[in-house]
């Protein structure tokens, strides 16, 4: 932590040195306006989820008058290493990424606090044996969005509609990205919830990489392997389990009620398929993170103290509540 103080008060330093200007670091020598610099390496287009995510983001920086580089990475790590150094040799005033897996950044971070450019972290976490690599990390709590999964359903079958069911409960995972921090954790945090009863079974686990072609190519195989044999699918995003639901329909089984499911994210086409019975609940993510990124930069740039970990608040939706949530959506 105090390795981290220092980092950041010598990059404040050099970030009011290089903007020769007031407090507030946004004036040049001339007097006129000079705009904070942001290089955002966004992971991709897979879900409903990024695109609302993308879409807030570039909005923010619009409202809060930031420049942004945006870079997308089309779900490849070394795509997002290449625009990382990209932004370190265009010297931007702060780079800010979300990781699409947890583990191989140490190296170009190291090479942004060589050349003292702060780097935060939205939506996903990194694995990095050195905290200051990163001023602050913006995001949900995935564990506990694995953890809400598990008690809604655990509480489906004990007080809820599934209460008189008998027998093992036997559930199909459609994880996300390999080695992403949402897959990582969504799994443990489901995992630890349906462990304290040996009914709950998960017979298959998979990626589905978060998108809507994998999740219905991927639930066709467990429909072929298991058939009616599977009573619960726990999708660790929406757009997974509205192609799972396709493939459920396609193989003559009724999603939501002869098998139930789950998902995460809350975004609209979850609330579409809720509404049509489909999907059971869906467990709430926000990706609306642009607003608080942007006053995340502006305090970096300030040289203010940064909180190293940003808490998104987020609920559940269980299909029940959909007809009357949905009006209020906003991604
Ligand atoms: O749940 C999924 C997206 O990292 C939280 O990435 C994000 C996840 C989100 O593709 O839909």
């Amino acid at each position: 932590m105090t390795g981290l103080k220092h980092w950041l008060l010598a990059a404040g330093v050099v970030l009011f040195a290089a903007c020769s200007g007031g407090a507030d670091g946004t004036k040049s020598d001339a007097g006129a306006a000079k705009p904070i610099v942001l290089g955002f390496s966004q992971i991709g287009a897979e879900s409903e989820w990024r695109t609302a995510n993308t879409v807030s983001i570039q909005g923010a920086a619009r409202d809060a008058g930031i420049t942004l580089r945006f870079s997308d990475a089309q779900q490849k790590q070394e795509n997002q290493i290449k625009a990382l150094r990209s932004f370190i040799a265009q010297r931007v005033d702060v780079i800010a990424f979300s990781p699409v897996v947890e583990t191989g950044w140490e190296t170009v971070l190291r090479e942004a606090k060589t050349a003292k450019i702060p780097v935060i972290l939205t939506d996903r976490a990194v694995e990095v044996s050195d905290e200051s690599l990163y001023v602050s990390f913006i995001g949900s709590d995935f564990v506990e969005e694995g953890r809400r999964a598990g008690r809604w359903l655990t509480e489906y079958y004990s007080t809820g509609k599934g209460k008189d069911f008998k027998g093992d409960i036997n559930i199909v995972e459609l994880q996300g990205t390999v080695g992403s921090a949402p897959a990582n954790d969504r799994k443990a945090g489901f995992a630890e919830i349906i462990a304290a009863d040996p009914r709950y079974k998960v017979i298959r686990s998979q990626t589905g990489d978060f998108t809507r072609a994998k999740g219905k190519e991927v639930m066709e195989a467990f429909l072929k392997a298991e058939g009616r044999k599977i009573n619960v699918l726990y999708a660790h995003n929406d757009d997974m389990a509205i192609g799972a639901i396709q493939a459920i329909e396609e193989a003559g089984i009724k999603p939501g009620t002869e098998i139930i499911i789950i998902s995460i994210d809350g975004v609209k086409g979850a609330f579409e398929a809720m509404m049509a019975g489909k999907l059971n609940v869906s467990v709430e993510c926000s990706p609306l993170l642009g607003p608080q990124l942007m006053s995340t930069v502006k305090d970096v740039v300030a040289g203010k103290q940064i909180p190293k970990r940003i808490v998104t608040e987020e609920s559940v939706f269980p299909m029940e509540t959909a007809a009357q949530e949905f009006p209020k959506r906003k991604y």
